[in-house]
């Protein structure tokens, strides 16, 4: 029996990132679409980091999420090796609060594009979110539920009351 392909890769470098990147997970849990998550670090496991990316498109991804903290180079990295789009996740780091992880991702040389985050889960989120989108050009079921997603967000804010 052959195992139906993950759509999108969460990667990230390291299992202590998981706790903001779980959010991305949720978030495609959440709409129904399947993922792949696993640890994959651009300084600790660099041949492992391209292998993944040179074999990405071959593995059937059609989005790439990675999460990264500190010099944050995951994310640029496995665009350097793909052209699958590369949603990049900057995480909190522990001295520069994520500041670090947001610059290293977000400034790219020209012609390798990352699309970048927010820092944190709010991130990571927000990245779930916009592979759902990639995938929705080519995918009606799915475009319905972002539609619905966006009215049920826009009711429950509407519907919000202030105290006294
Ligand atoms: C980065 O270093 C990881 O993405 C993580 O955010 C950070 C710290 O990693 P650990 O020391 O917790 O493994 O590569």
């Amino acid at each position: 029996m052959t195992q139906q392909q993950a759509a999108v890769a969460i990667i990230m470098g390291s299992d202590s990132d998981w706790p903001v990147m779980k959010a991305a997970a949720q978030t495609l849990t959440d709409f129904g679409v399947s993922y792949e998550a696993r640890v994959v670090s651009a300084h600790r496991t660099p041949d492992l980091m391209f292998s993944f990316a040179e074999t990405a498109v071959a593995n059937g991804f059609k989005v790439i999420i990675a999460g990264a903290g500190g010099a944050a180079h995951l994310p640029g990295m496995v665009a350097a090796k793909t052209t699958l789009p590369v949603l990049g996740v900057p995480v909190p780091s522990k001295h520069l609060q994520g500041q670090d992880s947001l610059l290293s991702i977000v400034q790219m040389p020209r012609g390798v594009p990352v699309a970048t985050f927010a820092i944190g889960e709010a991130g990571a989120a927000n990245a779930g979110i916009f592979a759902a989108s990639i995938l929705a050009l080519t995918d009606a079921a799915l475009a319905q539920k972002l539609v619905d997603f966006r009215k049920r967000q826009a009711e429950k804010v509407l519907a919000m009351q202030l105290p006294e």
